[in-house]
């Protein structure tokens, strides 16, 4: 009891660790029911300090090697690695972990489209083949006059070489803007296919293979590139093909979307599938007489993370937070089942899913957790697996044996915009086309274009960077594009609803008031970021802002990142050309030459670069002052000055 009482003694403020108003409820909850969650682990457990500088190897058994990172040439390791290598290996590693990830994820929804398109699974079908003959026809593939089978099986096996070609390019490189794609041959960074890239990495990476940081980087550009335009890439598409390419929808976020008088079901993770599966489920008129008979008002499904932000983008179902809100949703007690794929699945879950009587499923057979039921969902039979854990939670339902307490906060907002929808939202069905997103840069009215993405991470306050940054991005006119974990910190603070344009400087208010869109455009999940890659290609296709994606006025940002797959796709922005700065902290040594390489050699060599803080009004001064500095090379800085003239004056007059 006595070291409960100085444990939480150490705990710091609620205040001081989340912005979310229901997950502060739910911390403080957990803290008076003894059950732990990450931010206290994270409080506790100091992050090694030698690890975060990236400085230390153990890639063999002569070491583990642990450089000085304030001393960074002084020693070298036992192979005589320096800092320079030792942290270029550990980031290509972060890249093929995370390019891995991606890709795996991309494959299995492949895996799904060759069944479906075989016929060998019924149970999903080709719902957009609109979007099926669009993504074809980028890659080449003759549309006119073939039947949606017929495309269908030419895409797969087009898509199919993303990950199995050993030499060539992949087939999405078709969509780079040809100056881009030309920097990436010189350089000879184009990914041949994703399994090859990310082989190589690990290969490179070994001890005593590759000893130069800028030549391991050169293979970390390759991976991380067939990460955003070949394994994410396809896993937006054909999620798109197999279950709908989003449009805007009106949904609701936040814990308050639980509901004390229903079976309350919660998908967690990442892969499409089973979410929809789970819909399926929950609409069974079977099972939801069967939650009446146990006397529940019905099914409440909701998602967590990115599987459900990209089911809220898609099918506005309801979402009830972000990655470090998922063991605290449990507190609630009102959690029946969560089932979980893959990807930011914290293991801490099994322990407060135990605590609460709520049920966890695993169902990939990529990931179990000791303790968690494992109900493997296949997708020849996927109601087996969904229906099973609707089963269970009803069961649960019926002997709820915790009190309920739910926060009561839902904000709604507008989710749901593909690069399709913006392209028709600007220009029309006549005229879609992106023009008008270019006008509105070119005459000064929008600033540039914003991405920022990525997760929340418990050694920052949850929410705050996110929301702190895009707040002052969309004050100053940027537009602001967002997907996984900071869509959700976004929409709770209620700036993905249209009404939010009051927020928004002048001019970007004025176009979000003409077109009734918010100022800040919720695209999905972490694949998704794969959309920001297409629509900058269309920004650059349209004309009059650059002949490649490194000179478009936009920048990206990651701010409470966590994920080696954060690390991937930044990686990825970064070679494609775009200014990307992460938060927290970031795992590379300053002041030596592959910091420098990051931070402003790879732009140098006609990619574009990273940037780092963790305050997020530095984040958006430097984000700003790179867009600026983009539309003066362009040589439409004078337009915007004329702008701020305008702001003057309108201020002058409120
Ligand atoms: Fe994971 Fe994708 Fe990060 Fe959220 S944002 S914590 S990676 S769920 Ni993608
Ligand atoms: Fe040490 Fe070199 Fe082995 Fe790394 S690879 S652990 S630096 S000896």
């Amino acid at each position: 009891m006595d070291t409960k009482k100085t444990k939480e003694k150490t705990l710091p403020d609620i205040k001081d660790i989340t912005i979310c108003e229901s997950t502060g409820k739910m911390i403080e909850k957990a803290r008076k029911d003894g059950v732990e969650l990450c931010f206290d682990r994270a409080a506790t457990m100091k992050a090694c300090p030698i690890g975060a500088d990236s400085a230390c190897c153990k890639h063999c058994s002569m070491g583990p090697c642990r450089l000085n990172a304030k001393d960074p040439y002084a020693k070298v390791g036992v192979c005589g690695a320096t800092i320079d290598t030792i942290q270029a290996r550990n980031f290509g590693r972060m890249i093929a972990a995370g390019a891995a990830a991606h890709t795996d994820h991309g494959m299995a929804m492949l895996d799904l489209f060759r069944e479906v398109v075989n016929g060998k699974i019924k149970e999903y079908t080709i719902k957009d083949p609109i979007k099926l003959n669009e993504v074809a026809a980028s890659i080449g593939i003759e549309t006119e006059e073939q039947t949606t089978e017929e495309v269908a099986h030419a895409l797969y096996e087009q898509l199919e070489r993303t990950y199995t070609q050993v030499e060539g390019e992949i087939p999405f490189v078709k969509r780079v803007p040809p100056k881009t794609l030309e920097s990436w041959r010189k350089l000879g960074i184009v990914p041949r296919g994703a399994m090859r890239e990310i082989m190589e990495m690990m290969h490179r990476t070994h001890i005593g293979v590759d000893q130069h940081y800028e030549n391991i980087m050169k293979q970390g550009n390759r991976t991380a590139l067939s990460d955003g335009w070949g394994g994410s890439m396809v896993a937006t598409e054909i999620s798109d093909i197999l279950f709908g390419t989003p449009v805007p929808v009106a949904a609701e976020v936040n814990m308050g979307v639980l509901k004390e008088n229903q079976v309350n079901i919660i998908v967690h993770g990442h892969e499409p599938n089973l979410f929809e599966s789970m819909m399926a489920s929950v609409n069974s008129p079977a099972l939801i007489q069967a939650a009446k008979d146990a006397g529940a008002e019905g099914l409440n499904l909701v998602g967590m993370c990115c599987s459900g932000a990209e089911m809220l983008s898609r099918h506005g179902i309801p979402h009830a937070g972000n990655f470090t809100s998922t063991e605290a949703i449990m507190v609630t007690g009102a959690v029946d089942a969560m089932a979980v794929d893959v990807q930011c699945i914290q293991q801490a879950l099994s322990k407060v899913a135990d605590c609460y009587g709520t049920y966890l499923f695993t169902t990939n057979p990529r990931c179990h957790i000791e303790g968690a039921e494992h109900i493997e969902f296949h997708e020849h039979d996927p109601s087996s697996c969904t229906d099973e854990v609707v089963i269970k939670a009803i069961s649960r339902f019926k002997s709820r044996k915790y009190p309920v307490q739910i926060p009561n906060i839902r904000n709604t907002g507008i989710h749901g915009f593909s690069y399709e929808y913006i392209n028709y939202m600007l220009g029309g069905t006549f005229r879609g086309s992106y023009t008008p997103l270019n006008d509105n840069i070119i005459n000064g009215r929008i600033r540039g274009v914003a991405g920022v993405v990525g997760c929340t991470n418990p050694r920052v306050k949850q929410d705050w960077v996110h929301v702190e940054l895009v707040k002052e991005l969309i004050r100053n006119d940027v537009l602001v594009l967002q997907t996984g974990c900071s869509q959700i910190a976004l929409a709770k603070e209620g700036l993905c609803s249209p009404e939010a344009a009051y927020l928004a400087g002048p001019g970007l208010s004025e176009v979000c008031e003409a077109v009734g869109m918010p100022p800040v455009l919720g695209m999905g999940s972490c694949v998704d970021n794969s959309r920001i890659l297409i629509a900058a290609s269309e920004m650059v296709k349209v004309g009059g802002l650059g002949e490649s994606i490194a000179e478009l006025p936009v920048a990206g940002a990651a701010p409470e990142w966590m994920s080696e797959k954060a690390i991937s796709i930044g990686q990825y922005f970064v070679a494609s050309g775009v200014y990307t700065v992460f938060g927290v902290t970031f795992p590379v040594t300053q002041n030596t030459r592959f910091h420098d390489l990051l931070f402003n050699g790879l732009e140098k060599q006609g990619l574009g670069k990273w940037g780092f803080t963790p305050d997020p009004y530095e984040m958006a001064q430097k984000m700003i002052a790179h867009i600026d500095a983009k539309r003066k090379a362009l040589g439409i800085h004078k337009t915007r000055e004329r702008k701020l003239v305008d702001m003057a004056e309108r201020r002058e007059l409120a």
